[in-house]
């Protein structure tokens, strides 16, 4: 049996067991999230807090979507007991306000059910009050048109 484990070791070249390690990592990240497909994220630093943006990469114009905002502090630590909330403008024209509340899911991550009401460019601006302080950054979020 000695005599057979060497042989089947020699026979595993470096380059293949590269390859196989490579694959594998890019399977532990693929499945290290649990986006949705579709979704791709964004993430944005504020005063020491990280925001993350879970969304769909192009929405679709009046389709319902759930949105992530998983938030951590200086530390990396999640960051609970947040009110979060978002605006959602349009940076070429006056859309009437539309600012729908988080909801918080534990472990730092908040979630927002909304709709885009129109094609084209969004701005979503996310506030956080945490400990009496508004942090807020603004993401970006491309929506199209679908009959
Ligand atoms: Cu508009």
């Amino acid at each position: 049996m000695t005599k057979l484990s060497n042989t089947m070791t020699t026979h595993i070249n470096k380059p293949a067991l590269i390859g196989l390690l490579i694959a594998l990592m890019m399977l532990l990240v693929s499945c290290g999230g649990s986006l949705q497909q579709g979704y791709t994220t964004q993430t944005l630093e504020t005063n020491g807090f990280t925001f993350t943006y879970e969304h769909p990469e192009t929405a679709d114009m009046l389709k319902d979507y759930d949105l992530f905002i998983p938030i951590t502090d200086a530390d990396g630590k999640p960051v609970d007991q947040a009110t979060v909330f978002l605006d959602l403008t349009m940076p070429a024209m006056y859309m009437p306000p539309q600012q729908p509340i988080a909801e918080a899911l534990g472990n730092g991550r908040y979630r927002v059910s909304t709709l885009f009401t129109m094609e084209g460019e969004w701005h979503v601006h996310a506030h956080a009050i945490i400990n009496g302080t508004t942090q807020t950054v603004t993401f970006n979020q491309n929506v199209a048109y679908q009959e």
